[in-house]
């Protein structure tokens, strides 16, 4: 388990810089290199190969930590601002949100450490928060001042046009100078998850060194000198992403020619997730298996539960395939206790050391109390997940508890997994993976929940159904609907919603294009379409006919039946943006 170096009670108090000396910061184009120095810079003579990472400790750094060692280069922490002023070249990955992170620098003395870094034209890279943390202010549960170096503030993206918040997923960058570390990603797209961002403008322009389209033009990279920043994870972004990297650890590894061409504009790409539901089998074996209907076991008089293939093994090979995300399911979590599931938490560490898309896990997210009567919460199991390498956590019953209780008090306690985790870790780490099952109906008022007119009509002629949901991987009917459940969820802070279908999973029949579209066009958040999928036409019609974000897919995969290149190559033919 990584410590993180700091907190914001750590014995490291030091004053936060004068507000006099950032605001003068403000209106700078540049780097002010004359300015009065607080610290002196001496880089350090650690050797080329050491990157010094300013993690603060809110939030999994993991990957990155991953990606740099993949490089070659080996990981310095910062532990006091002296490490900062002595880098030979500093990381800054930003994580959690905009007033705690610039707590901790401010009164770790780091803030000051920063700029006086920073103004010093010495290298540095910041990412995604550390990239906003650049700018005078944010809105996030602000306005919260930042460090003040580049002009502008940083907003929300504004969801009331139907704009999905956040901006989760694959897209491509428009390179405005020279292209500095960003060579090699001129039309390729890069892995963006955040609902801030901040707008090119007169003031900031010098600055910018590209901008990305989603809803609006925002500022997808910083560039002056050696500094740079960039709203996108590099180490999230495969093999362009580590491109990225390498150009900022070597930049003797990037051509000097410095030509770039802009490819044609890009939109949010669809992306294409591959699913691994993992579960010890009867030997005890970790194995990713797949249901019919959520049923994992061979109908065979063993009785066994199904073995695919093993956990890190299919995840690196779908990697490999070009799979935008991999979600790996602990589908008996919801009877076990995740932190005493030893081997589940290893396959999360072996697969972030070589696979740079997100990973998403789920499965037994909730507060627990184990023999002993020592009680976890909820958050400290996600915090373990986030650690061994999880990008995002997925709840799924204890999701349908908490919808319950709000909806049958109308009060956010606060105390619920998903408010506690989205609180902590942002909701965009926070997915809820919903599991419904489709109830017919002869009328659309038969239920107090909202139904559906369906395409095909029920087995008794049916023409009406709502989605029933479950818990407990399907074993518990409960009272509340999908569309119920995800609007309820959203209000929550679920940042993002996996839909699941009992009745499709497994068949290969085609995603369940009703419930999709009902849950879709009910929430502003991304829904990822899942269970179903047979063939590349199902995935463009559920794009095509829904608002799905994602399309997610298991046993097709899984046996082999349909590549993820096939399934790309198919939407681009139909004009369906992906990144390939
Ligand atoms: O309730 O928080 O412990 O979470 C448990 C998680 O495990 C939930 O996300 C739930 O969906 C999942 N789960 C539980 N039991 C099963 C099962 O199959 N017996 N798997 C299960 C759900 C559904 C998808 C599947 C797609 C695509 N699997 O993940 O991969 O349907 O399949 P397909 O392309 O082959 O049709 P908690």
């Amino acid at each position: 388990m990584e410590a993180p170096p700091f907190s914001s009670s750590s014995q490291l108090r030091h004053r936060a810089p004068p507000l006099s000396r950032i605001h003068g910061a403000w209106n700078r184009r540049k780097p002010n290199l004359q300015s009065k120095k607080h610290f002196s810079i001496r880089a350090s003579s650690a050797g080329d190969s050491t990157v010094t990472l300013l993690d603060y400790g809110a939030g999994n750094v993991r990957s990155l930590r991953n990606a740099i060692r993949y490089l070659g280069f080996d990981v310095k922490d910062v532990q006091n601002p002296k490490d900062i002023l002595n880098a030979n070249r500093l990381l800054f990955p930003g994580v959690g949100a905009f007033a705690a992170a610039m707590d901790v620098l401010n009164q770790n003395g780091l803030a000051e450490a920063l700029c006086t870094y920073i103004e010093n034209d010495r290298p540095f890279l910041g990412i995604c928060l550390g990239l906003q943390l650049l700018f005078e202010s944010s809105d996030e549960n602000g306005p919260v001042k930042g460090l003040g170096l580049i002009p502008g503030a940083v907003g929300r993206f504004d969801s009331a046009n139907g704009l999905q918040v956040p901006h989760i997923g694959w897209n491509a960058v428009q390179i405005s100078k020279d292209p500095g570390i960003l060579e090699g990603t001129e039309g390729h797209h890069v892995y963006f998850v955040h609902s801030y961002r901040a707008i090119p403008s007169e003031a900031n322009k010098n600055w910018v060194s590209s901008t990305c389209n989603y809803g609006d033009h925002f500022i997808s990279s910083i560039a002056m000198g050696n500094v740079h920043a960039v709203q996108f994870h590099p180490e999230k972004s495969g093999e362009v992403g580590l491109s990225v990297l390498k150009n900022f650890l070597d930049p003797s590894h990037s051509s000097k020619t410095k030509k770039w061409v802009n490819k044609k504009s890009s939109k949010l790409a669809k992306r294409v997730i591959a699913c691994l539901d993992v579960r010890t089998n009867d030997k005890g074996d970790l194995v990713v298996t797949k249901g019919d209907q959520y049923d994992v076991r061979e109908h065979t008089e063993e009785n066994e539960v199904r073995n695919l293939g093993k956990p890190v093994d299919l995840a690196r090979q779908y990697y490999k395939d070009g799979a935008d995300e991999v979600s790996f399911l602990n589908i008996t979590g919801f009877r076990d206790f995740p932190l005493g599931d030893l081997p589940m938490l290893q396959v999360l560490r072996l697969t972030s050391e070589n696979v740079f898309v997100p990973l998403t896990v789920g499965g037994g997210i909730r507060d627990f109390t184990d023999a002993n009567g020592r009680c976890y919460s909820s958050l400290e199991v996600a915090a373990e997940y986030f650690r061994s390498g999880a990008d995002k956590v997925s709840i799924g019953s204890d999701a349908v508890f908490a919808a319950e209780a709000y909806l049958r008090t109308g009060v956010k306690t606060g105390k619920s997994s998903l408010e506690q985790i989205s609180r902590v870790y942002g909701n965009q780490a926070v997915v809820v993976s919903i599991d419904p099952r489709r109830v017919y109906l002869k009328g659309p008022d038969d239920v107090k929940f909202k139904t559906v007119k369906v395409s095909a009509p029920g087995p008794n002629g049916e023409e009406y159904a709502w989605y029933q949901c479950t818990v407990s991987g399907g074993r518990e009917g409960r009272e509340i609907g999908a569309y119920e459940l995800a609007k309820s969820v959203e209000e929550l802070g679920a940042g993002e919603i996996l839909l699941n279908c009992i009745d499709c999973d497994g068949q290969g029949k085609g995603f369940d294009i009703d419930l999709i579209k009902l849950v879709s066009e009910a929430v502003t958040i991304p829904v990822i379409a899942s269970s179903g999928a047979g063939i590349v036409e199902h995935f463009s019609d559920v794009f095509q006919k829904t608002s799905a974000s994602a399309a997610l897919a298991a046993g097709i995969f899984h046996r082999k039946e349909v590549p993820i290149k096939c399934v790309k190559e198919h939407l681009l033919e139909e004009g369906i943006e992906v990144r390939l």
